[in-house]
Order: C-alpha cells, then structure tokens, then sequence
C-alpha cells in the first residue's frame, strides 16, 4: 500500500495518518504495516547499524560501485548537474558519489522522511564541501517535486534512489514510481536507481535474519513506536521476527509472529483486534530483481536508455536511466 501519512511540520497531522493507515492495514488479512514507519529517529539509526552488518552487503557493495565509477556515471550528463537523492537515510553515498566526481555540484537535494537522517546528511555534505545542500522532510514523490521545482535553470537533474528502496515496492508500484519520476524530469536528466539481485536463499535468509538480531530489533521497533506516538499495547517481548524468501513473487518477506494469544489496542487508532498465538503481521517485502529486467523496467517507464554497473559478487545493480 502507499501510506497517506507524510512527515510534515505538523506532527498532529502526521500522527492523524499513522493512525488512519493502521487502522486500514492492521485489519486486513493478513494483518500489515507499512514498511515506510520504520524509519522514525531509532530506526534510522537500527538501519544503518544494519548497512554495517558482514551479512547485508547491499550498502557496501552499491558504495564501492559508486566510487570506482562516479566519473562514467555522470559522464553523459549536461553540466553542470543537480543532485537528488530520494530517500538518503545519513547521506553516506550521495556523499561518496559527490566525493569521487571530482566535480562541483550547483545543488545536492536531500530527501527523507527522518530528520534526523536529514540532519546527518547535511551535516556530511557540508563537512566535504558542498555548498547548496536543500533539505526536504517528505516522502520520495513529494521530495522530488520540491527539488524538480527548485531546479537551476542550467543544466541538468539526477535524481538518485538507492539502496534498493525500490524493492519495498510491489512490481506494479514500481513501476508507476519509475513513470511519475520519468515524468518530472526532462530531457538529458537522469535516474540513478540501485537494486539488488536475485541470489542463493541461504544468504538472502542471512541478510534479513542476522546473527546479531539487529534486523529483528529494526522489525520491532515499529511495533515500540506505536505503542509511543498511537498508545499501543504490543508486547514488544512476545514478538518474533520471521523471514522468508518467496519465489514465485521474487521477494523477502519479513513478519512479526505473536508468540501467544494477545489483545492489541491501539488507542489514538480506535483498534482493538485480537492476535492468535502464532499470527503475524507482515511488515516488509524487499523484492529482488535480475539485472536485465531492471534495464527493462526503466525502459518500460519511458526512460531511453541505462548504462548499468554491477557488484558479480554481491549481486547488486546500479543502473543509470537517461532521459531523451
Ligand atoms: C532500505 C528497503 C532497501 O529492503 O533491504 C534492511 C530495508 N529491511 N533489512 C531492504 C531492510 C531489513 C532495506 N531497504
């Protein structure tokens, strides 16, 4: 589903959206939370003790590709180039990309639902030197309205969705994702999207089940900020965290299994349901792609062509989409 809640400056409004999307998606079968409220200020800062984890190797491996090829990635582009980048979480790569460009950048646009996020990937930019850093606390779509509407007149726009965030996205979703963003940019822009590949189970099951349970940590969380910000009851003990690969659709899946029979309120959500001993909830699907149907997505959203660079080992793709 795509939440109705967007980070704004009025947190009552926000929490009026959180509440409103639970009430939809925790009665449904099977019972549901959207992915994207994991990320408040603690679960930002579980995701990127995750992207340090040896099991999950999207975050080094999609770095190190944009070191080693910063220069050809920006190379087509029309001087001098805009950044955006949807989702930036701490800003890690947008600034190793910036670093190993050797170029300067008239703005770099930075999105994200986390201010914290926000804040420590302005912080980073600065610290290397970039002058025009926009900050925009919205959600991916709104974000890169902002920054297509803060554009400098010169030049031109790349919009960068890393990490993989596309794979919370249902292929269909993705899909209309890739359209609108095609949509909002003009020609000699372009899409820098990262994706992890499909690979062998055993080390998906690693990725998202790590021995240090930080994953199972990051799962929980949501169920703690909705016993803070709605007045939840969950007991956050009585939870396990379940992965699986599902083959057929491609994708991980991540639950959160009730241990025992429990009665769940959530007050500021007007819901009371009851959890049977073993029940979940389904928190997250991290769809995987193989390398050419991601060159066949973007075409299919209208971009003109990719030039793609790809970790072999780690399995993980980044592929520049161009804009005719
Ligand atoms: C940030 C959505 C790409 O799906 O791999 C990491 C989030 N979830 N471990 C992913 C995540 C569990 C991550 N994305």
């Amino acid at each position: 589903m795509q939440p109705t809640a967007q980070p704004r400056d009025d947190p009552e409004a926000f929490r009026r959206a959180f509440a409103a999307d639970l009430a939809d998606t925790l009665r449904r079968t099977p019972r549901q939370i959207p992915s994207t409220y994991f990320y408040d200020d603690l679960g930002s800062a579980l995701f990127e003790a995750i992207c340090r984890l040896p099991w999950y190797r999207i975050t080094r491996a999609e770095s190190s590709l944009l070191v080693r090829h910063a220069r050809e990635i920006l190379q087509p582009m029309r001087r001098p180039v805009a950044l955006a980048e949807l989702g930036c979480g701490s800003g890690e790569k947008i600034a190793l990309l910036v670093g190993s460009a050797g170029e300067q950048f008239p703005a770099v646009h930075l999105v994200d639902i986390s201010e914290a996020a926000l804040d420590e990937a302005r912080y980073r930019l600065q610290a290397i030197g970039v002058r025009a850093i926009v900050t925009h606390h919205l959600a991916y779509e709104p974000g890169a309205l902002q920054a297509v509407q803060q554009r400098p007149r010169d030049g031109s726009l790349m919009v960068l969705f890393l990490g993989s965030n596309i794979g919370n996205f249902a292929p269909a979703v993705a899909r209309e994702f890739l359209v609108r963003i095609r949509r909002l940019l003009r020609s000699g822009d372009a899409l820098l999207l990262g994706a992890d590949l499909v690979k062998p189970e055993p080390e998906l099951m690693l990725a998202y089940d790590d021995p240090l349970h930080v994953t199972a940590a990051f799962n929980r969380n949501l169920l703690r900020r909705i016993n803070d910000e709605l007045g939840g009851n969950f007991d956050l003990a009585a939870f396990a965290h379940h992965v699986r690969w599902n083959g057929a659709d491609q994708r991980m899946e991540a639950y959160l299994v009730s241990l025992r029979q429990q009665h769940v309120v959530i007050r500021d959500a007007a819901l009371a349901f009851d959890l049977a001993e073993g029940e979940s909830i389904w928190t997250e699907s991290s769809h995987k792609y193989d390398a050419r149907q991601v060159l066949g997505e973007g075409l299919a959203a209208g971009f003109s062509g990719g030039e793609q660079w790809i970790d072999q080992d780690a399995k993980f793709a980044l592929t520049r989409f161009d804009v005719s």
